[in-house]
């Protein structure tokens, strides 16, 4: 596979000198200035594209081109919004990049209730705790019904959470699941003049109504549209997973099993309608065996992350270490390798170790706990080549 590497442009501390050093050999990136819903320049994208190339690398995959929010849920300014992004596909297939990563997450991309979840070594990771994101819904949003979504074991948790948690607690949580990641992501959130929580609110509000046929719909409508300029230009576009893979926050979500796959893949069944594989956010579901479901959507992967986690007794995850847990990566990159060794992948996330808390770090994108998923990932690749050499 293609080692490429997840950098957020010019002001990225990690530099593209630095990634020259440690053997990667593709750029993942995007845009990150342009505004969500506006279209990317042609020029814009060719210098970014020589800025890379001037450091020896290539850009290999956009991440992510992001579907705005009306797109999702359908709203007035979706079909103004879908022909910008149209254009903005066009002006990256002009500059021959031809692999695009998007997800179709309502509201939140990905989401933890840690960011700093400490581990014995001195490390930490990412964490999702079921108890407290219960809490967030039910006393931080105050969402009508959010009870309804949890089983009384949770419940009762999180009362005896409610007698003991500090404010600062709930302020990192508001900062945690709002502003560190889904601002961060969307850049929406965190140059809001209103508290986040009443930002978050009404964004939740655009979704009354949208059910889970409504937004299968709606991603229907969108790639439909899309469809014909990727295939003029051989655009890949690769879903991202749901991250994590079952509901949350009364909205619906849609990739996030075999069955959704299926359906999103068949609903508009054209070879630039592919997906981005993401061994992490799958493994976090109860229901998803992942190297099964490497081998059935090998050959609509067009980009592959590898991550692993954790699910916990008590239904938390934990992010893994690139060799274990249940992303079995080992079996993933074996499947890969033999259907299509030239796939672009990226490891996800890494710990954060040493001194990674000093290069302006970006949750889950560490620089030294990534290099170290890197080398593990580079052995097993090594391994499994010179395993299919022999057969
Ligand atoms: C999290 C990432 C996601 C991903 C987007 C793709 O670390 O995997 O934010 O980039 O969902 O659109």
């Amino acid at each position: 596979m293609l080692k490429t590497w997840r950098w957020f442009g010019k002001k990225d501390k990690i530099s593209l000198a630095m990634l020259k050093q440690i053997g990667v050999e593709g750029i993942v990136t995007a845009l990150h200035d342009v505004p969500n819903g506006e279209v990317w320049q042609l020029e814009d994208i060719v210098d970014m594209k020589e800025y890379i190339e001037d450091a020896g690398l290539k850009w290999s995959v956009v991440e992510s081109l992001p579907v705005s929010e009306a797109i999702k849920y359908g709203g007035e300014a979706c079909d103004r919004l879908i022909g910008n992004y149209i254009v903005s596909l066009a002006n990256l297939g002009e500059a021959g990049i031809r692999t695009v990563c998007y997800n179709f997450m309502p509201v939140i991309d990905w989401v933890r209730t840690d960011l700093d979840y400490k581990w014995k070594d001195g490390t930490s990771s990412l964490y999702f705790d079921k108890v407290r994101f219960a809490y967030f819904e039910i006393y931080i949003l105050e969402r009508e019904g959010a009870e309804k979504d949890y089983s009384p074991e949770i419940l009762a948790k999180v009362e005896e959470l409610n007698k003991t948690i500090t404010q600062a607690e709930k302020d990192k949580l508001v900062d945690t699941v709002i502003v560190k990641t889904q601002g961060f992501v969307n850049g929406n959130i965190t140059s809001a003049d209103q508290h986040p929580v009443t930002k978050f609110k009404k964004l939740l509000a655009l979704y009354d109504g949208i059910d889970k046929d409504a937004l299968r719909q709606n991603m229907k409508y969108f790639l439909e549209q899309i469809m014909p300029v990727c295939d003029e230009y051989g655009i890949n576009m690769c879903v991202h997973p749901d991250d994590p893979p079952f509901q949350l926050l009364g909205l619906p979500r849609i990739v996030t099993n075999e069955e959704d796959i299926n359906w999103l893949l068949n609903a508009v069944n054209h070879p630039c309608n592919g997906l981005t594989f993401c061994a992490g956010s799958l493994s976090a579901g109860l229901q998803n065996d992942v190297p099964e479901m490497a081998k059935k959507f090998a050959s609509r992967t067009k980009f592959v992350h590898l991550r692993s986690t954790n699910i916990l007794s008590n239904g938390d995850f934990v992010e893994a270490n690139h060799l274990e847990g249940k992303g079995h990566l080992i079996d993933v990159i074996r499947i890969f390798e033999k259907e299509n060794p030239k796939l672009p992948m990226r490891v996800d996330h890494g710990r954060l170790m040493l001194d990674d808390g000093d290069k302006g770090y970006n949750p889950g994108y560490s620089f030294h706990g990534r290099m170290l998923a890197l080398g593990q990932v580079e052995g097993i690749i090594a391994t499994v080549q010179n395993n299919l050499r022999q057969k």
